[in-house]
C-alpha cells in the first residue's frame, strides 16, 4: 500500500479503515477539544474530524497519529521497523560486487535521487490567496489547549526556513502562539535547526508554515535530522515519491503544493515577545520566555481547508507515536555510528528525553560506558537525561525485563555513572536551564576483566525439556488465559500487553 499523497486522501484512508470519527456537534477550540481528545487518545480511540468548530468555518483534524496502527497506515507498513529497514538498506550500501549487486545499488541510489522535492507550477495550497488586510488568523480554529495557556497555539505546523549561508532548507515542528490576526511567536528551542537559521539571519528571515500535509511529510517535520539534511528529502524518500513544492506568493520560499493551509511571512532578527506559558509534553507548563515574532504576509489555502492540530501534555498523548516512529526509523542511523547497539527504547512516560534504554553486544570492559557517552554525543539523543544499558538478549521494550536486570546486575557503587551535560530546553528539573546532571546505569553482565567476581549463569530451561512439555501440553489438561496450545504466551499478544502497559 502506498502512503497517502495528501491530507484528504489520508482522511479517506483513515475513514475506510474505521480509524476516524466525524464529530458534527459544535465544539469549542478553547479547551473543550483538548478534553474530548484526551479521553479518546487515552482509550486508544480514533482520529477525530471536528466538522463544526465554534468561531471558524474550517474543520479541525486531531489524533491522526494517535495509535501504532495509524502510524503504520501513514507509512504504508505493517510495523514501524519496516520503515527503518528501507533506510537501513541505503545507509548500509557497500561497493557493489557483481552485476546484480550493481543494479540493486543503482536502484537504491535512484530512490535517493527521486526523493528530492520537485518544483511544480501550481498547487492546491494556493487555491485561495489572502494577503495584506485579508490575512486573519482568527478565522482558523486554533486551539487553546490547557487552562493556563494564555492564547491559542498552532501545534502541528511544518515550519520552513533556509540556512542564510548555505541555502539548505530546514523543516521543523515548532508551536506558534497566536498574538493577533497577523502575528504569532515562533517557539524555536535553542538546540534546533530552525533557531540556527534564525541566528544566522542578517536582519530578516523569511518563513513559511505548512499546515495539513500528507502524514509522512508532517512526521518528517518532527524528525531530528542533522542540520544539512532537508526534511522534505526524508519525506520524499519515505513516501517513495518526491514532495511537490510551489513558489510562495509573497516570499522566496517554496511551499508544499499539497498543504491545506500555508502561512507566509518573516521574522525580524531582534524582535522577540514573551511566549508561553504552555502546557507542554513534559506534563508541566513551561514558563514564559522570549521567542521571535512571526509576521504573516499571506495565508494561502485549499478551498474548504482542513486545519490540523495536536495536543501535548502529560504522556501518553498523540505525540507519543510520532516519537515512537522516530525511535524506530532512526535506529539504523544510530547503529551506523554505534554499531554495538542492538536496540533502544525511549519510554513514552519518559517524554523521550528523560530516559533511554539501550541493549548492546558487549565485547570489552567499559563498553556500556562507551555507549552512554556515545548517546550523550549523538544529535538530539545528546539531551537524554538517564541511560540504562543492558545486554543484547534483553528486550528493551519490556520494562519489567529491564527492571529485572537493573535490579539483578547493578552494584550502584560500581555501575552508576553520574555526569553532566546539556539538557532539553523544556526540562524544569535542573537547577539551571539547559544544563545539568546525567545518569548512566550499566545493567550488563560484568566479568573478571572488569574486576568483578565470576558472573553466575542465568537460569534457562533446556531446549529438550521445553520441547517435551510443548509436545505433551494437552495431556496435562491445564488451560491458561492468553496462552497458545502449548501453554506459551502467544506471540501476537505480546504487542498488546506492551500497549496496555503504556
Ligand atoms: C507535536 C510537537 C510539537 C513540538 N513543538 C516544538 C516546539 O515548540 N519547539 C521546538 O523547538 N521543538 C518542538 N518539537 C520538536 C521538534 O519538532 C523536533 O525537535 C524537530 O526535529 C526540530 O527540527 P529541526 O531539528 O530541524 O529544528 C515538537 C515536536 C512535536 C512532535
Ligand atoms: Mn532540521
Amino acid at each position: 500500500m502506498s502512503p497517502p499523497p495528501d491530507l484528504r486522501s489520508w482522511i479517506e484512508l483513515l475513514e475506510n479503515e474505521r480509524e476516524l470519527v466525524r464529530v458534527t456537534a459544535e465544539v469549542d477550540p478553547d479547551l473543550e477539544i483538548t478534553e474530548i481528545n484526551d479521553r479518546v487518545v487515552k482509550a486508544g480511540g480514533p482520529a477525530l474530524l471536528f466538522e463544526s468548530v465554534k468561531g471558524s468555518r474550517h474543520q479541525l483534524l486531531i489524533n491522526q497519529f494517535g495509535s501504532e496502527r495509524r502510524m503504520c497506515l501513514a507509512f504504508g507498513v505493517e510495523r514501524l521497523d519496516d520503515v527503518a529497514a528501507k533506510l537501513e538498506g541505503v545507509l548500509e550500501m557497500q561497493p557493489p560486487q557483481g552485476l546484480v549487486d550493481k543494479v540493486r545499488g543503482l536502484q537504491k541510489l535512484k530512490s535517493i535521487a527521486d526523493s528530492l522535492p520537485r518544483r511544480v507550477r501550481s498547487g492546491p495550497c494556493q487555491e485561495v490567496v489572502l494577503t495584506g488586510d485579508d490575512v486573519d488568523l482568527d478565522a482558523l480554529p486554533i486551539q487553546r489547549c490547557w487552562p493556563e495557556d494564555p492564547a491559542p497555539f498552532i501545534t502541528l505546523p511544518a515550519v520552513i526556513t533556509h540556512d542564510p549561508r548555505s541555502g539548505v532548507r530546514n523543516v521543523g515542528m515548532y508551536r506558534m502562539q497566536k498574538v493577533d490576526k497577523r502575528t504569532t511567536y515562533m517557539h524555536w528551542q535553542i538546540h534546533k535547526d530552525g533557531r540556527a537559521d534564525y541566528l544566522l539571519a542578517d536582519g530578516k528571515l523569511e518563513v513559511a508554515v505548512a499546515l495539513g500535509l500528507d502524514p509522512i511529510t508532517t512526521y518528517s517535520a518532527s524528525a531530528p535530522l542533522p542540520k544539512h539534511i532537508d526534511e522534505l528529502m526524508l519525506a520524499g524518500f519515505l513516501r517513495g515519491d518526491s514532495v511537490e513544492v510551489v513558489p510562495g506568493k509573497t516570499i522566496g520560499i517554496d511551499v508544499p503544493a499539497n498543504a491545506e493551509i500555508v502561512l507566509e511571512g518573516y521574522i525580524e532578527k531582534d524582535e522577540v515577545g514573551l511566549e508561553g506559558p504552555f502546557g507542554d509534553h513534559t506534563g508541566y507548563y513551561t514558563a514564559a520566555e522570549p521567542f521571535p515574532v512571526f509576521h504573516v504576509t499571506a495565508v494561502t489555502m485549499r478551498r474548504n481547508a482542513i486545519y490540523p492540530s495536536i495536543v501535548v501534555g502529560k504522556p501518553p498523548q498523540e505525540d507519543a507515536w510520532l516519537g515512537k516512529a522516530t525511535e524506530r526509523i532512526f535506529l539504523p542511523a544510530v547503529r551506523m555510528t554505534v554499531p554495538e547497539i542492538v536496540d533502544f527504547d525511549l519510554p513514552i512516560a519518559g517524554a523521550f528525553h528523560n530516559c533511554c534504554i539501550v541493549s548492546i553486544r558487549k565485547a570489552f570492559p567499559g563498553q556500556a560506558q562507551k555507549v552512554m557517552h556515545a548517546i550523550w554525543g549523538l544529535g538530539m539523543l545528546s539531551l537524554t537525561k538517564a541511560i540504562v544499558v543492558v545486554d543484547e538478549h534483553v528486550n528493551v521494550h519490556d520494562y519489567n525485563e529491564v527492571m529485572f536486570y537493573v535490579g539483578a546486575n547493578v552494584d550502584p557503587k560500581r555501575d552508576v555513572l553520574l555526569t553532566e551535560g546539556p539538557l532539553d530546553h523544556l526540562d524544569h528539573a535542573p537547577t539551571q536551564q539547559f544544563y545539568g546532571g546525567k545518569l548512566g546505569i550499566d545493567a550488563t553482565r560484568k566479568g573478571p576483566l572488569e574486576g568483578t567476581r565470576e558472573w553466575p549463569p542465568e537460569i534457562e530451561m533446556s531446549p529438550e525439556v521445553k520441547a517435551l512439555v510443548d509436545s505433551r501440553w494437552s495431556e496435562y489438561g491445564i488451560e491458561l488465559v492468553g496462552a497458545a496450545e502449548n501453554g506459551r504466551m502467544r506471540q501476537s499478544l505480546a504487542p498488546l500487553r506492551h500497549l496496555l502497559r503504556r
